[in-house]
């Protein structure tokens, strides 16, 4: 066979095999040494091609398929600095449990170390990052090596899917010629493939079970009346919504939903879920009288930094932290009990082992439904207040504004923040993403475009300046692809996080080192791809500037001017009313 056939003959085998085992989409970036996987993946009907010249977009933009969709995408590019582009995503994905598929072409090993172009050390380039690396021997049609070939394509798909779910690296060396004369598909070249169109090898991966005797042991922690909580973290797992709500409804204990849980949004039972906590947790003396006894824990760290520094002020209680993927998320060093179990089956059987507590309404559920009342009532009302549309204010806003079925890809800074101490509860299912794996302000754009494909309702973006800056080239997937996302840039001129820190007041070259203004004209930006620019400085423009991007079929990018001094004492003029609400009276004015 020749070197081109045999090359044709590894690429087929492969990409056949990944799209048997469900992969849909395949993101490649262009190159020369990977065109036996490039042509492959653009012959294969059931995959869709969509084309990056900028690898690090391009690897963000799978990740955003795969994050919305939970299924396999392909990344492809060629040898050299371009693999090393997928860095950033490939560690978001490790760190978000994303599954990702990623595929570099590489020189044969005659032409690596020795000053041949465009040739990197690509064996292992992701380290610790990657849940499985395989190198590929060099195409050179020897028996068997198809049938690997296939193996591996399977293995790769499985390991992805892995628990945690996460990316795997394949690196495939080619030797030129890349490409065969041509292929005669008669002579069988492709032999293996099973005939009825199943994957070579089908990995089945059963859900964790928890066995009786754990569940018994949990519900005897559980169950007798406490002061308990439930918190949820960031979680993509929008199944886990019901199953939470009903567990805490029969131990009534209060749910502290973070605002990239499944938990604030959607028609399950919100009546214990709480929303405010960022806010009024902030209130040294409200935490001090609300010590818990149970903490039961599910998703990522939180977001809200006061919620983890409340934990961690009550390190005496009891806390079990419930992670299906088998990692350690416990930066507070809190655990007491790590359950390594499907979520939904712990809660699914917790709920049928606890008998309703007869009990009831107890007062500490009461307390902490009261202040979070009270709390989302200063929120408001403070925001009435304002002259101008203020930041945290976008996501109350988009809160009552976005409809149901409708996805709000967050940024990383203050946005995830501003989501979280602001959105609130809602009856309308929205759902709520962003890249919390290793929390960077990169790729966000091109992520929210993957994830928008992906997304059977309209996609809000909301993000800040320095985040749109430092993935505009992620904007070209829109041009070319017509992806109909609406885009909030909060634009503060900088990074406006960094002016609640004490940096503020400590270092003298605050500005330049932290605030880092760029007076940039984002108008130009958003036009140079296609898409429509609006302005939206009051609460009522931008209404009408969110309901016009979510109806117009155009890419569309809402800019909102704010200044970073200003949304600091706006922050904190609202955590005062907070403050100041939660010792008004002692009324209770929800009972749980
Ligand atoms: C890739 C990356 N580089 C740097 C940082 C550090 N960082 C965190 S927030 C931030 C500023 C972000 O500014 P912007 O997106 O405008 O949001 P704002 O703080 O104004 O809300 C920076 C530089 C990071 N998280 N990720
Ligand atoms: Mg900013």
């Amino acid at each position: 066979m020749s070197t081109g056939l045999a090359n044709w003959v590894v690429a087929h085998a492969f990409v056949d095999e990944l799209a048997r085992c469900g992969v849909r989409h395949a993101c490649v970036s262009p190159g020369s040494r990977s065109t036996p996987l490039a042509v492959a993946l653009a012959e294969n009907r059931s995959i869709k091609v969509w084309i990056h010249p900028d690898e690090r977009s391009g690897s963000f933009f799978g990740l955003g398929l795969a994050k919305a969709s939970g299924v396999p995408v392909a990344l492809l590019c060629t040898s050299g600095t371009a693999a090393a582009n997928f860095f950033p995503a490939v560690i978001e994905a490790a760190y978000s449990h994303v599954p990702l598929l990623v595929l570099t072409a590489d020189r044969p090993p005659e032409l690596r170390d020795n000053g041949a172009p465009q040739a990197i050390d690509q064996s292992h380039l992701y380290g610790a990052h990657v849940r499985w690396f395989s190198e590929m021997p060099v195409p050179d049609g020897s028996p068997g090596l198809e049938r690997y070939v296939r193996v591996t394509a399977c293995r790769a798909f499985a390991a992805a899917l892995g628990s945690p779910a996460g990316p795997v690296h394949v690196n495939f060396p080619f030797r030129e010629p890349l490409m065969p004369d041509a292929v005669d598909v008669s002579d069988n070249v492709l032999g293996e493939g099973k005939a009825n169109g199943e994957p070579f090898v089908r990995t089945t991966r059963a859900r964790r079970m928890p066995e009786d005797a754990l569940v018994n042991r949990l519900a005897a922690e559980l169950g007798p009346p406490c002061r308990g909580l439930i918190v949820c973290g960031p979680q993509d797992d929008v199944r886990l919504a019901e199953p939470i709500a009903r567990l805490a409804q029969r131990l009534r204990y209060p749910v502290l939903a973070d605002g990239l849980s499944p938990l604030r949004t959607g028609a399950h039972d919100r009546s214990l879920v709480i929303d405010s906590h960022d806010a009024f947790l902030r209130d040294a003396a409200w935490c001090a009288a609300h010590e818990p006894e149970v903490v039961l824990r599910f998703g990522a760290t939180p977001t809200s930094k006061p919620l983890v520094q409340y934990l961690a002020r009550f390190p005496a209680a009891r806390h079990i932290v419930v992670d299906e993927g088998e990692g350690w998320r416990d930066a507070s060093l809190l655990a007491a009990k790590m359950v390594y179990a499907d979520p939904v089956a712990i809660c699914e059987r917790l709920h049928a082992s606890l008998e309703q507590r007869a009990d009831l309404p107890t007062p500490w559920a009461a307390e902490w439904l009261a202040a979070n009342a009270r709390a989302g009532r200063a929120m408001e009302e403070t925001l009435d207040g304002m002259p101008e549309l203020f930041e945290g204010g976008i996501f109350a806003e988009l809160c009552d504004l976005l409809p149901g079925g409708a996805t709000l890809f967050v940024g990383n800074s203050m946005p995830v923040r501003d989501l979280d101490t602001f959105f609130g509860t809602t009856n309308t299912s929205i759902r709520t993403l962003c890249n919390r794996g290793a929390n960077g302000i990169d790729g966000v754009v091109s992520t929210a475009l993957g994830a928008s494909v992906e997304c059977t309702g309209p996609l809000v973006v909301a993000l800040g300046d320095l985040s749109f800056y430092h993935d505009m080239n992620g904007l070209l997937a829109a041009k070319l692809y017509d992806l109909n996302v609406t885009i909030v840039l909060i634009n503060n001129d900088g990074g406006g996080i960094f002016s609640f820190l004490p940096q503020a007041e400590q270092v003298e070259h605050f500005e330049m080192l932290y605030g880092t203004p760029h007076g940039l004209d984002f108008s130009d930006a958003i036009r140079l791809y296609g898409g429509e620019y609006v302005r939206a400085d009051t609460v009522p423009a931008f209404r009408a500037a969110i309901t016009h991007g979510i109806e117009s079929p155009r890419l569309t990018l809402v800019e909102v001017c704010t200044d970073r001094e200003r949304n600091v004492r706006l922050h904190r003029e609202v955590w005062a009313a907070v403050s100041k609400s939660l010792r008004a009276g002692t009324d209770v004015e929800a009972t749980p």
